[in-house]
């Protein structure tokens, strides 16, 4: 059985990887390190934004001497060779840390496995799969970039009690309330590029930027071109792991019948648009996705599907 403490610090650690989501810049992972000696936490950090340095060496030189004895906690498994960076398994090894928990193990094949028993065989305790799900969703645009060649995409849509995301064609139409407003820019923070049909663009004119205090991130803007899986791999081959798509309806609902999605997140207002308003995708029919989330944002709805258990 694992530890709690090993599920608190991996935990911590999770934390700590997700702020690095849609910074990557490319097909690559965004991990969180924790270092801990004698229940403290020494050192924390993530991937850089860009890709580097790696989140090992990053809490190793933030920890310096400290970081002997200490159980490092990884959301991902250290890397294990020459890239832009020297192998992180083996910085960990030279530092004298004590034991490594891994979340899961990497899927770039230059690396899967190989961490493992670089550590094993300079002389580091490992355990594995701690919080792996977990570990695997915070990482999934890095994991389906690799194995399937696309971004992980979220399709989310502001809509009206009565299906509506517009009081009439052509018409730039608010209907969500200041802290679904707020949600929607934190949330644009964690992605790489944010899509948009050709209709959206030319009413909306989106910035579609995050523009919150605290926040400094600037997705790429995508509009809708072409059929999508071809899009799609196109996305990936430019380093696009993780897609928000924003809509209108048009776009959606070739997501939704392609079924080329993974996460929908939907914000319902109370407000009702009447018969001229333009209708919203058809969302009630989510192949697979499991209802992962309800609360109220204000007045407003928000509710995510997704498909972990
Ligand atoms: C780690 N720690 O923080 C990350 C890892 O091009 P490079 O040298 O940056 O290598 C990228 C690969 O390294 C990436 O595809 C993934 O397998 C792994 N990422 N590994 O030990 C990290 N970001
Ligand atoms: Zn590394």
């Amino acid at each position: 059985m694992t530890a709690n403490s090993d599920i608190h610090y991996m935990r911590h650690a999770l934390a700590v990887a997700r702020r690095g989501l849609g910074r990557m810049g490319s097909v690559r992972p965004s991990v969180g390190c924790v270092l801990v000696k004698d229940g403290r936490v020494r050192a924390a950090a993530r991937t850089g934004d860009g890709g580097a340095p790696h989140a090992e060496s990053a809490a190793l030189a933030a920890a310096g001497e400290d970081a002997q004895d200490t159980t490092a906690y990884v959301t991902l498994e250290p890397c294990a060779h020459h890239g832009r960076t020297p192998p992180c398994a083996k910085a960990l090894v030279d530092a004298g840390i004590a034991r490594c928990v891994i979340g899961a193990l990497d899927p770039f094949e230059k690396v899967n496995g190989k961490g493992v028993e670089m550590l094993r065989a300079g002389g580091v305790a490992v355990d594995l799969g701690v919080l792996e799900e977990e570990c695997r969703a915070a990482n999934q645009g890095f994991f389906l970039a690799v194995r399937e060649n696309r971004p992980f995409v979220t399709l989310k849509c502001a809509v009206s009690a009565d299906g509506k995301i517009a009081a009439a064609p052509g018409e730039r139409t608010q209907i969500t309330g200041e802290l679904a407003h707020r949600y929607l820019h934190h949330l644009r923070s964690f992605y790489d590029a944010i899509l948009v049909g050709k209709t959206t663009m030319e009413v909306d004119q989106p910035q579609l930027t995050t523009r919150i205090e605290g926040y400094v991130h600037e997705a790429q803007r995508i509009v809708l071109d072409r059929p999508v899986q071809e899009m799609l791999e196109d996305l990936a081959a430019r380093g696009i792991t993780r897609l928000l798509v924003e809509g209108g309806a048009k776009t959606h609902t070739s997501f939704l019948e392609s079924g080329l999605y993974d996460e929908v997140i939907l914000l319902k207002s109370p407000k009702v648009l009447g018969e001229g308003g333009v209708d919203a995708a058809d969302f009630s029919n989510l192949k697979g996705l499991k209802s992962q989330k309800t609360r109220a944002l204000g007045e407003d709805l928000l509710a995510i599907y997704g498909c972990s258990a």
